[in-house]
């Protein structure tokens, strides 16, 4: 009996003080690699692993980075990695290979050492990313592990898509810059390498531009807020308002802080500023940019606002160009959003500029005066060395070669812009909208805009379909959106990302022909990375 309290007092102790966790015995990586073998053994992992690394390579210090990131919560202590160029004592061996693309990377995990081989930062970061998973469940947040046991094996991996993204819409809920670097990690943690930045609505304007500071001193608050589903344009006396004024912007210095966060984590930011559509927050702030020239408010409801930018006034593209002047001394994106869905005609129509615009131009159509719009602003990024995307509105009429269309009615605009030569990104209402229903007892969920996307739904998503090999080589990505409209809070927004965003992931990084059970069983072991990371989700899919 005393033997026995000894042995488990001692348990206990070694518990408390962390013993070595031994290995979850399976491999469950999501987004799927492209090859995992599974060897013999496992490789005993203990805080203060010296990485083998070359003197300033960058390679090697993303690698460093993210594995001290990555055992810090697991280990407790200070340094859980130190870099050494001396291979003598070293545990884990980083090594450029030119060979591999910049996102590529081979992990090698033996019983004596982990090797990790990377075309570039990027892939040295996913390597990492991919060891995380192979941690014992149980040691994640342990905070005082001695060591853990990984699992051996030799992954190979690379993306099928180079563009891997998601959409946060800040304009109709604000979200802080902490919350927006959390979902930076939360996309990290799923490979994905593009945040897509929604920084101009209706309902707000929330990045700080010099030439027009009225645009965050007037644009970046709304009054009050429809409370409950929006009527669709008929608001009346029942329409509902939380009166509390929401608003919210980031100062330049916020947003450089931003992009280099995401910057060390893979991640590219492309910023949204929308025209000529989804206005009333700028309209508000400088009215001499609408067609009347009328005093707006912020706007308060959702869904569609017939009162855009003026197109027909040469003032209109002297500001659009001033603002995103500045924009593109923040966003060293190749890619700048300019947003163009939902553009109504009504005041350009009985606006005497615009007629003038439309006669000097040549054109027939109302449509195509969105078109010259689009392409004006086009010639200007183009002309500082950057590439335009638009929703696929903005291929209606005659749109430009060279714009990169984002498809979100349905694949269709993507498939008609890949037929035609020109760049898509497929982003699909009904398979990429995080913003709709996740399961179908709507009653049983938060409100939400509508429409029903499970995750099963996003993760059947063939972004290839119906298109040629030489076509599919136009869609350069895909990327999940969420709109805020009914999204206040982060917690709320962490619900509707997690797990969709996972599936999504896994279409844009892994090859085609994925099982859903099977990415369903891996996610069980992701879904601890979750709870250990704090994140929330929803969890329809786990245990069904
Ligand atoms: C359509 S998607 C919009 C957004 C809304 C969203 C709600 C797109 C380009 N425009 O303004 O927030 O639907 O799902």
């Amino acid at each position: 009996m005393k033997r026995l309290l000894v042995a488990a007092t001692w348990c206990l102790l070694a518990c408390a003080c962390g013993g070595t966790i031994p290995s979850d015995g399976r491999i469950a990586v999501v987004p799927r690699p492209v090859s995992v073998v599974e060897t013999e053994g496992v490789f005993r992992l203990a805080p203060g692993v010296v990485v083998a690394c070359e003197a300033g390579d960058a390679v090697c210090g993303r690698a460093v980075a993210a594995l001290d990131e990555v055992l810090r919560p697991i280990f407790g202590r200070g340094a859980a990695v130190r870099a050494s160029g001396d291979g003598q004592q070293a545990q884990v061996f980083v090594v450029r290979d030119s060979a591999l693309g910049p996102e590529a990377y081979r992990l090698t995990v033996a019983p004596e050492c982990v090797r990790i081989e990377a075309g570039g930062p990027a892939g040295a970061f996913y390597a990492v990313q991919t060891l995380r998973q192979l941690i014992p469940a149980a040691a994640l947040g342990a905070g005082n592990a001695a060591a853990v046991e990984l699992p051996c094996a030799t992954i190979e991996d690379a993306p099928r898509m180079g563009y891997r993204g998601a959409m946060l819409d800040v304009c109709r809920h604000f979200f802080t810059v902490e919350e927006v670097k959390a979902m930076l990690d939360l996309m990290a943690l799923h490979k994905l390498n593009v945040f897509h930045w929604h920084l101009t609505d209706d309902q707000g304007w929330r990045i700080a531009i010099d030439r027009y500071p009225e645009l965050t001193r007037v644009g970046s608050v709304r009054r009050r807020t429809l409370i409950g589903r929006d009527p669709g344009g008929e608001y009346d006396e029942t329409c509902r308002y939380d009166e509390t004024p929401h608003g919210g912007f980031y100062t330049k210095e916020q947003i450089r802080d931003v992009v280099a966060y995401a910057a060390e984590r893979g991640i590219t930011v492309i910023p949204e500023i929308e025209f000529p559509g989804h206005a009333v927050a700028a309209l508000a702030s400088c009215p001499w940019l609408s067609c009347t020239g009328e005093q707006y408010e912020v706007r308060q409801t959702w869904d569609i606002d017939d009162r855009v930018f003026c197109p027909g006034k040469e003032t209109t593209f002297e500001f659009i160009e001033g603002v995103l002047a500045e924009v593109l001394e923040l966003f060293p994106s190749e890619y700048i959003h300019i947003g163009g869905d939902e553009c109504p005609m009504t005041f350009w129509q009985k606006c005497p500029h615009c007629a003038a615009r439309m006669r000097s131009e040549g054109l027939t159509e109302w449509r195509q005066l969105q078109n010259y719009a689009t392409a004006r602003v086009e010639r200007f990024l183009n002309a500082h060395g950057r590439r335009l995307i638009g929703w696929d509105e903005i291929l209606e009429g005659d749109v430009t070669p060279t714009a990169t269309i984002m498809s979100w009615r349905g694949a269709a605009g993507g498939v008609r812009a890949a037929r035609q030569g020109n760049r898509a990104i497929m982003s699909p209402s009904e398979y990429c909208y995080l913003d709709y229903y996740q399961s179908e007892d709507r009653d049983a969920e938060p409100l939400a805009w509508g429409g029903y996307v499970s995750v099963a739904k996003s993760y059947s998503f063939d972004p290839f379909a119906d298109l040629t090999p030489e076509q599919q080589r136009c869609i350069v990505g895909v990327q999940g959106n969420l709109w805020t409209e009914y999204i206040a809070d982060w917690a709320h927004a962490q619900y509707m990302l997690l797990p969709r965003l996972a599936a999504l992931a896994e279409v844009a990084w892994s090859p085609a022909g994925g099982a859903y059970d099977d990415f369903r069983s891996r996610m069980e072991r992701m879904r601890r990375e979750y709870d250990a990371c704090g994140f929330r989700y929803a969890e329809h899919m786990f245990g069904e």
